[in-house]
């Protein structure tokens, strides 16, 4: 049985972008609807871009699925571009400050950026959406349930709290034109976004990510690798713009002492069905990881995304080759993507967590998988 994973393949304007999932238990019945659901969610929000005008993703399964339902073998994911013509496409000498246009034209011995910002730009995260979503399908059938949303937009910032109801929740984020649930802040992000474009300027922002129903004990402490917290910020900071990742309190933890970080533990014999096995935290500033492994409370994850690199009024850079002063290169982008990243979070998140409830649960089909999670739960809660 091969351990869930993806990888991706694509051009942002190639023919198609690619996901392969391997490790997909059998028996799962896919919820291709979520998918494309998530994939129009990540083209949406206050500050996108023409080119959402000119796509309409959606996922085309080539294999692995039969009658609905995954056959335990790899499943590839194809997302069609519309604006294919990466061999028309101009090339870029005046790389853009913060985007990966001169580090990957030195890496690549070119004076070209196009080829690198290609493969570079975000577009490459609907592929990873894909993914995502379709693990959030194996999620669900043990009750696990992923929520990301918006948690400020350059100075404007809302408060949430994880344990709130998930599905006025959903509401609530529907409603908003940047994916957060807070509508006083939500406008307050809207009007910063319309001021950035005007001032020819781009906007980052915090986006945050809960899984609730999580049971413990996924991820280990018995090596660096296997740490739950470490794999969450690895696939965090991997997508295109992130400049840092937090759990639970984050970086707030370095400000306080030891009594006002840590989690206290209780334990209620009448909640031992749940998850949480019966244990109560009255907070969660661990974020539902502690020694790398899940602790039964909700998971809280962090990301900061910087601002888009691309600006109409561009920073100073050098023309790669003449090697004199230019202005950097101006092309169609986003003036914010946070919501959309917000959603390419929530999926990354999601699965990193399916793939570590099957390296603890294993199993070759959703049958065996729901047997060996039931029969754990059962050898805890005899404990005591
Ligand atoms: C993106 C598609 C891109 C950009 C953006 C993300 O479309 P185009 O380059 O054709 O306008 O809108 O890419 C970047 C921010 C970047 O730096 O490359 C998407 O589908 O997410």
């Amino acid at each position: 049985m091969a351990t869930l994973s993806y990888r991706t393949a694509g051009e942002s304007h190639g023919r198609a972008l690619i996901a392969l999932v391997e490790g997909m238990p059998a028996g799962i019945p896919l919820d291709l609807d979520l998918v494309n659901d998530e994939l129009r969610r990540r083209q949406g929000g206050y500050g996108r871009g023409g080119r959402q005008k000119i796509e309409a993703d959606q996922v085309e399964i080539l294999s692995g699925i039969c009658r609905g339902q995954s056959i335990g073998s790899p499943i590839a994911l194809q997302i069609v571009n519309r604006d294919w013509r990466i061999d028309q496409a101009p090339p870029l000498h005046q790389p853009r400050p913060g985007h990966a246009d001169l580090a990957g034209s030195i890496k690549w011995l070119t004076n070209d950026c196009r080829t690198i910002l290609e493969r570079a730009s975000a577009r490459e995260t609907a592929a990873r959406v894909a993914a995502g979503a379709l693990s959030r399908s194996l999620l669900r059938q043990l009750g696990i349930e992923v929520f990301g949303y918006v948690l400020s937009i350059g100075p404007v910032h809302a408060s949430l709290r994880p344990s709130a109801d998930l599905q006025a929740l959903r509401q609530q984020r529907q409603q908003s034109e940047v994916y957060c649930p807070d509508a006083s802040a939500s406008e307050q992000m809207c009007q910063h976004i319309r001021q950035a474009k005007i001032d020819g300027d781009t906007l980052g922002g915090l986006v945050e990510t809960w899984v609730l129903g999580c049971p413990p004990g996924l991820g280990s402490c018995a090596q660096y690798d296997q740490k739950l917290d470490a794999r969450l910020a690895m696939a965090v900071m991997s997508i295109q713009a992130f400049k840092a990742v937090e759990i639970g309190l984050g970086k707030d933890v370095a400000l306080l002492s030891g009594s006002k970080v840590h989690d206290p533990i209780a334990y209620e014999p009448a909640a031992k069905d749940l998850p949480s096995l019966g244990f109560v935290r009255p907070t969660n500033h661990a974020g539902g990881l502690e020694g790398g492994m899940t602790n039964g409370q909700p998971i809280v994850v962090r990301g900061a995304m910087k601002p888009i690199a691309t600006l109409l009024k561009p920073l100073p850079s050098v023309d790669l080759t003449t090697g004199q002063p230019a202005a950097a290169a101006y092309e169609r982008s986003d003036v914010c993507a946070v919501p959309a990243a917000s959603v390419v979070m929530e999926n990354v998140v999601a699965f990193e967590i399916a793939r570590a409830l099957l390296e603890k649960f294993g199993g070759d089909s959703l049958a065996e998988l729901r047997a060996n999670y039931e029969h754990f739960l059962a050898l805890a809660r005899a404990l005591r």
